[in-house]
């Protein structure tokens, strides 16, 4: 009879337990959930005190900076890009949505951590002639630094022949642009039309990225590659890289 009540005991507080375990889950799961919404918010609303304070809290309760900042203030981004289309919002209010969007990257930025081991290379990076748009290549930018890359930083509005004098100068690996315009999607055509004129495109690899670039917009040009994201950009980095050290094992066994 003692028996059987102790088993019974054991086995309720085993429940209670794994119960209140849960709860605690998924209430820290709200939390995080609701620091990456008020992200976002404070992007939407360009309060750059609240994506200052929310990206605090993000690193206080452990969400991975770089989930902050996909999820949180480049989602948030997304949305004022809408309105922006939608002619809600006006160059003021899309501009304090940027400056909320840097006070948050500034605290998160210097939490990413950067990658130990894996390949190392050297990227030039852009936003290409005619363009200022530099939020999404800061972004890259990043990433890139945070997955182990050394990241020679063009800077924005960047000349073709600027961007070639660099890859030569530098000796990238990688050739990092972005715009985020149409009209200037032919200044990253005229940098590769460049590139193989030089006979610069065995040295180096392109890729490119931002709002108005598509994987067939790559296939038309001739770059190496796409990135819809930072995220994906540095995925596709890796694999240009090793692309780049497979060549070189091929030409050394020859
Ligand atoms: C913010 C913004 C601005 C800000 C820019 C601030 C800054 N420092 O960047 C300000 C107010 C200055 C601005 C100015 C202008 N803007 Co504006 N702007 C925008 C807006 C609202 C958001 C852009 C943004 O930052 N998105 C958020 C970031 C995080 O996203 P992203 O750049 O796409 O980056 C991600 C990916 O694309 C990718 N990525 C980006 N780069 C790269 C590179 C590589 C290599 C890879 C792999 C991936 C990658 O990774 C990033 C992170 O995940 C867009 C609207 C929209 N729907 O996007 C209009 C928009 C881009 N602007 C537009 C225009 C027209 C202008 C102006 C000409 C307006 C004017 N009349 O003066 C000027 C530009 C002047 C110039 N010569 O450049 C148009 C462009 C239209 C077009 N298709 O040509 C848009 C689309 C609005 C519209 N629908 O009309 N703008």
């Amino acid at each position: 009879m003692l028996k059987n009540t102790i088993i019974f005991r054991i086995t309720y507080l085993e429940k209670y337990i794994s119960i209140q375990l849960s709860i605690a889950m998924v209430l820290h799961m709200s939390s995080k959930e609701e620091v990456l919404n008020k992200l976002a918010e404070a992007v939407i609303n360009g309060d750059a005190e609240l994506a200052k304070s929310m990206a605090e809290e993000a690193l206080k309760i452990g969400i991975e900076p770089w989930i902050a900042i996909t999820k949180g203030l480049a989602a948030g981004m997304k949305v004022v890009g809408d309105k922006y289309e939608a002619k809600e919002y006006f160059l003021p209010e899309v501009l304090m949505s940027a400056d909320a969007m840097y006070a948050g990257l500034d605290v998160l930025i210097p939490h990413l951590k950067a990658e130990e081991a894996g390949i190392r290379g050297k990227i030039v990076l852009g936003v290409v002639e005619g363009d200022i748009h530099d939020i999404g290549k800061n972004i890259v930018k990043a990433m890139l630094t945070a997955a182990g890359f050394e990241i020679i930083d063009a800077g924005r509005d960047v000349p073709v022949q600027k961007f070639v004098e660099l890859v030569e100068k530098e000796g990238a690996h990688v050739l990092g642009m972005s715009t985020m315009m149409t009209p200037t999607l032919l200044s990253m055509k005229r940098v590769e039309e460049i590139l193989k004129q030089k006979g610069l495109k065995d040295r180096v690899k392109t890729i490119i990225g931002g709002g108005t670039v598509t994987e067939e917009y790559k296939e038309r040009i001739g770059s190496d590659a796409y990135g819809k994201d930072a995220v994906e950009a540095v995925d596709k980095v890796k694999m240009l890289i090793q692309s780049i050290l497979a060549a070189a094992e091929l030409v050394e066994k020859k």
